[in-house]
């Protein structure tokens, strides 16, 4: 194919558009990434708030494609904080000579498919300068992330705020020093429940403004114990294999063969009362195998855990208004906290009740709920993301036959396998909706995709074919699998931005494929080997 300038267009340079520059330029393909921020990793580049870390162990988060580099990386703790992970990355691209493949501050605005010439062209804007060039490949991977469009409300009177505000998906580079402020904090999702501890020690006051409580469970981070470190790297090999046998991607949980109900409460609360103690929230939801099907037995999980937060916190009313009692435990993205519910006995935090009084606007001193104004010198927006789709809403992503993602994707997305679109040739994502990306060790479902993305594009040349598609009828069986799944779990029971309920006017379709990584993967090993079943190919 002439005309070209590179055989594969990847946009975004975070863990999955890192590991595909890798992948395919072994096979031989041209590639470049194209990333819009001044630094690669995504997610890590961009939260860091205070207290940011993930929440899957520092053992299992990490790439598994190199042994020498799983076995000669140090995690310092359980749990890697936003700066540990990142300079993890960077060190990835550096031992891969991943950057020469890499344009920074390359914002790609939109991608038009041309079937007459079989090519993407991605007009690609260069962030500091304006400047839009023309970038043509015959194939482009989508590697722009699931909770990479920050989200603020639109609240009246923002602009008129005389203090700083901020939103956790987009923190400073240089950091914030709240010493002596009077600050309110939005939202109390993962990002808000890890940052609320460490704001609140710095704060003069910190108003915390929760319009749903949530489920968070601690952590138990602390510094990585050797033998843990050493046990875990010797095997390796065979976790990694056996991750992909799992539902989570994460080996090393015995799943549980009992339901919650088959146990009397006492021992029950015991196995519970383990799994605090031991941290994570992959291990307390395999407490019992129904937790995520039977509300009942949800139920007991979700009591046993209202407890301990009434435990905690001393003032009653606080605490009642921190047991959340709107959804399943589990079914939203279950929060690992350090100190969370312990903060709220400090004298200089106040749980604000945002669901019975919800914010109207912003002042130029603070702002102003139904009930009462708040005098605040700094705003923490941790309010989210357009998630799952909004990266890729966010180009205007078309072809020369009509189609365009905006108007496909209208009434929510719909996919193959989350990493295919019906109407859109050659064109890939990586965890992409209806896929189990978010529901999973993301690094592992990174390089499960992008690897079968290498196969297939390894089969196309072989083959000597140029063009990819998913047939229609392919997608929509797969759209209704995925919604056949979801329906037989309780988590489209939850107002989470799994099914968009946190953007106003999103269309409410569950997003993540919950069917597990192990029955998915299998699915997208045996739509390869008949041949890429579902697909339609030419030359
Ligand atoms: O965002 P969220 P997040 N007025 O959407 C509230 C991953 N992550 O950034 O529930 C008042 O979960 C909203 O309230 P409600 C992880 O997968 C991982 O915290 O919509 N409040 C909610 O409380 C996570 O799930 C890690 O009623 C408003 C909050 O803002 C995902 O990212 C760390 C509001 C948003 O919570 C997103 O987490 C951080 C309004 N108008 C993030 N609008 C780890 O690895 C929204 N809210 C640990």
């Amino acid at each position: 194919m002439s005309g070209k300038d590179l055989d594969v267009a990847i946009v975004g340079a975070g863990v999955g558009g890192l590991y595909a520059i890798h992948r395919l330029r072994k096979s031989g393909f041209r590639v470049r990434a194209f990333e819009a921020a001044d630094g690669i990793g995504g997610t890590w580049y961009w939260n860091r708030y205070p207290g940011c870390r993930c929440d899957v162990e520092s053992m299992e988060y990490s790439y598994s494609f190199s042994n020498d580099l799983q076995q000669e990386w140090r995690w310092p703790e359980r749990y890697g904080t936003q700066p540990a992970i990142l300079s993890y990355v960077n060190h990835v691209a550096d031992r891969f000579d991943l950057r020469r493949d890499i344009e920074l501050n390359t914002r790609i605005r939109s991608a038009h498919f041309d079937s007459g010439t079989g090519l993407w062209t991605l007009e690609a804007e260069n962030t500091e300068t304006g400047a839009v060039r023309s970038v043509r490949a015959s194939h482009c991977i989508m590697a722009t992330g699931n909770l990479s469009t920050p989200r603020t409300p639109g609240y009246p009177g923002l602009e008129s705020f005389r203090g700083r505000w901020y939103h956790t998906g987009l923190w400073p580079h240089e950091g914030v020093d709240f010493t002596g402020l009077r600050v309110g904090i939005i939202g109390t999702g993962s990002s808000g429940v890890q940052s609320i501890p460490l704001i609140a020690r710095h704060a003069r006051h910190l108003h915390v403004f929760q319009r749903t409580a949530n489920f968070s469970l601690p952590a138990r981070n602390e510094p990585m114990r050797e033998e843990k470190e050493s046990r875990h790297k010797s095997e390796y090999e065979q976790r990694r294999r056996a991750a992909y046998s799992t539902p989570f991607g994460i080996a090393g949980y015995p799943p549980p063969d009992r339901s919650a109900l088959d146990v009397p409460e006492e021992e029950r609360n015991r196995i519970y009362e383990a799994k605090w103690q031991e941290g994570g929230s992959i291990s307390f939801l395999y407490s019992f195998n129904d937790l995520l099907v039977n509300r009942e037995a949800n139920e007991t999980a979700c009591e046993f855990v209202r407890n301990k937060i009434r435990q905690t916190v001393k003032d009653p009313k606080t605490a009642e208004l921190l047991c959340p009692n709107d959804h399943p435990i589990g079914t939203k993205r279950l929060i690992l906290d350090t100190d969370y519910y312990e903060t709220y006995n400090r004298d200089n935090v106040t749980l604000v009740d945002a669901r019975s009084a919800p914010i109207r606007e912003i002042l130029p001193g603070g702002l102003r709920t139904d009930e009462a104004d708040y005098e605040l010198d700094a705003i923490v927006f941790a309010t989210g993301f357009d998630a799952m789709t909004g990266a890729m809403k966010e180009i205007d992503i078309r072809t020369d036959r009509g189609a365009a993602i905006g108007e496909k994707w209208a009434d929510g997305p719909q996919t193959y396998l989350g990493i295919t679109i019906a109407g859109f040739p050659n064109l890939f994502m990586v965890t992409g909706p209806q896929s189990p990306g978010v529901k999973s060790q993301m690094i592992l479902s990174c390089e499960q995709h992008v690897d079968w993305i290498a196969n297939c594009l390894e089969h196309l040349r072989a083959e000597g074919l140029g063009v990819i598609e998913p047939e229609e009828a392919a997608e929509q069986a797969w759209v209704q699998h995925n919604n056949e799944v979801a329906d037989s779990t309780l988590y489209p029971l939850a107002n989470s931005w799994y099914v968009g309920a946190n953007i106003p006017g999103k269309p409410r379709i569950f997003m993540p494929y919950v069917g597990g990584v192990d029955r998915y993967k299998q699915r997208c090993d045996a739509v390869a080997a008949n041949g890429y079943e579902g697909f339609r190919t030419a030359g």
